[in-house]
């Protein structure tokens, strides 16, 4: 289905001037070497995460402005000014320092989103260490896995969190220190054998320290990423990550210095340090961190209580805001709002036409992954949108698609999503598996792992991660066509398309669908969304097996998993599983 180009007001008629008004001019104009000059690093000779993000505006006229605006699980509130960060983090910075850690040790952070998190994140950042945020919710084995295969030495939790580091520290050899943020009861934790209380350490730590003069190449931070078999691996990124954050964060997210900027991403998610942390800070920007869960009342107060101009969300919240409906928007002041983005997952075009009505401005979608470290394409503020378009590549990034030889292909034939390597927040290594990290590049480009084509108009459109399409009667199909097109059905509230092997057409298109708060699951409403379906597409693509569902399985980040989906259909094993979200 087309849907209609979503028209953004001209540049020359809107109020706020974009960062980046002309995309062609400043793509043939751009240059990694100038944004380089716009950070500190460049004239000190060493380039470090943390300073780039907090000290640098700690030392400048920005030092009185809130870098971080907390919101707890309880309706606490905090807030932290950019000096203040500063001299927690130089604080942490000592008190690590104290108990042996060195540069290159690896650090993992096992903490819902407090302010301790980000203060030890850029403590650990300025010693030089590596960080490894863990999403709190992990188990036992997620946690063990990513810590034994790291080394880690240190990890820092909470008295609740630190049951499972309990469980499995015998298990991990290199492990010398839990650091425990007992914030809610300091006075009531008893530290034992190789632990330590982060308010006793932090008490008599100095407020001076001298930044390790990282080199731009040095190890800043690790994320482990699931593949679809093995264990996860660890995305590790050096400093320079930090050029291509502020870059994007600025011409992208459009960052003006008076924004309150909401990123609902945890930091146990790329998206959570990349544009959680580093590109806002970097660009001296006020954030709001929210604790709490999620409903869409909480989101939609959030925006309301701080003003949220600039919010930078996922598919999967998006599908939900969709589903509690449009009539509990208008119970709050939602004009704060001047752009609103998406990651993670494609973007329904349904959600986009939807954002358009009920916010007045459309989601811009981006594309990127962990190992690009920021943001590769996206749409930007100065750009009409094209719901269901993933945009255009940031000026600096050469985007292409390739087929599997590694040859260009033409403008609109699918094919392999690919990046000329050169990007200054490429991962550095998938820790410890140089092999798997040197298969990912070919011919001169790193290859996505995401199947794509790119329109006449030099737009991308997302058809599927290469494991996830379906090969039906010779034709490849990408999950994602299919899945828009169940959920324009007003019943639909989710859905995901897997290939179920079938003798005479390879695969035939399964799909898997929730439905709406009030509606029934039966037979008829089975054959009306089948019917539906069949309507709107290709005689492969259309779904011949509907089956309900109450959820879908996601990751943490809110991925649908429908490598699951299809092991437990043709009864496989299940693989690695340590990401999946089970509340
Ligand atoms: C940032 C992040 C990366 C994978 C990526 C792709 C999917 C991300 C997307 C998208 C369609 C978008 N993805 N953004 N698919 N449209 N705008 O998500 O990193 O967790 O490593 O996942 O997510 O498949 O390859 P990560």
């Amino acid at each position: 289905m087309e849907y209609e180009i979503i028209r953004k007001s001209r540049v020359d008629e809107s109020d706020v001037k974009p960062n980046l008004p002309d995309y062609e001019k400043m793509r043939s104009e751009f240059s990694w070497d100038s944004v380089r000059r716009e950070l500190d690093g460049f004239e000190n000779g060493w380039l470090n995460m943390a300073h780039e993000s907090i000290d640098r505006h700690a030392n400048s006229a920005l030092k009185d402005k809130p870098a971080l605006l907390w919101e707890g699980k309880g309706g606490e509130e905090e807030s932290y000014t950019f000096s203040e960060l500063k001299a927690l983090s130089n604080k942490f910075a000592n008190a690590l320092c104290g108990m042996g850690i060195k540069k290159g040790d690896r650090a993992f952070i096992f903490l819902d989103r407090i302010p301790e998190l980000y203060v030890s994140l850029f403590g650990i950042l300025k010693i030089g260490a590596i960080a490894g945020p863990l999403f709190s919710a992990f188990g036992n084995d997620a946690v063990k896995d990513r810590m034994f295969d790291s080394g880690a030495k240190v990890i820092i939790t909470n008295p609740k969190l630190k049951k499972v580091v309990d469980n499995i520290k015998g298990d991990l050899p290199e492990l010398k220190h839990t650091i425990v943020i007992n914030k809610n009861n300091r006075d009531d934790f008893k530290p034992g054998d190789g632990e330590t209380c982060y308010y006793s350490v932090m008490e008599n730590a100095s407020e001076e320290f001298d930044i390790v003069k990282t080199d731009e190449e040095d190890l800043s931070i690790m994320h482990y990423t699931s593949g679809t078999t093995g264990k996860p691996k660890g995305a590790t990124h050096a400093h320079r990550a930090i050029i291509g954050q502020y870059a994007t964060a600025k011409y992208i997210l459009d960052f003006k210095q008076d924004d309150i900027y909401w990123c609902t991403a945890d930091p146990g998610w790329v998206t959570g340090t990349s544009y959680g942390m580093f590109g806002p800070w970097s660009n001296g920007i006020t954030q709001v961190i929210f604790e709490g869960g999620f409903t869409a009342k909480n989101w939609y107060g959030v925006i309301e209580k701080y003003k949220a101009t600039i919010w930078y969300t996922a598919p999967t919240a998006i599908r939900m805001l969709m589903k509690a409906g449009d009539a509990i928007i208008k119970n709050y002041d939602m004009s704060s709002l001047r752009e609103i983005y998406s990651v993670g997952e494609p973007l329904n075009p349904e959600a986009v036409v939807w954002s358009n009505k009920v916010f007045g401005m459309p989601f811009h979608d981006t594309w990127w992954q962990t190992e690009t470290g920021c943001m590769m394409i996206a749409n930007y503020p100065s750009m009409d949108v094209k719901p269901g378009s993933m945009g255009k590549p940031f000026p600096g990034i050469n985007a292409g698609i390739i087929d599997d030889d590694g040859k260009d292909v033409e403008d609109g034939v699918e094919g392999n999503l690919a990046i000329k390597p050169g990007w200054p927040s490429m991962f550095k290594t998938y820790w410890k598996n140089e092999d798997l990290y040197n298969s990912r590049f070919k011919n001169g480009w790193y290859i996505t792992g995401d199947r794509a084509k790119r329109d006449v108009d030099g737009r991308y459109t997302f058809i599927g991660r290469a494991d996830d399409v379906i090969i039906s009667s010779g034709h490849l199909i990408g999950p994602f066509e299919v899945e828009s097109v169940l959920i324009e059905h007003p019943a639909v509230a989710e859905a995901a398309a897997i290939g179920k092997p079938d003798k005479i057409a390879t695969e035939i298109v399964k799909a898997f669908v929730a439905l709406k708060d009030g509606y029934e699951m039966s037979e008829k409403l089975n054959r009306e969304i089948a019917q539906f379906a069949r309507k709107k597409l290709s005689a492969f693509a259309r779904p011949r097996e509907i089956e309900f569902v109450d959820s879908l399985p996601k990751t943490r980040s809110g991925k649908i998993m429908r490598r699951l989906l299809k092991a437990r259909e043709l009864g496989l094993p299940e693989g690695d599983t340590s990401t999946l979200e089970d509340d």
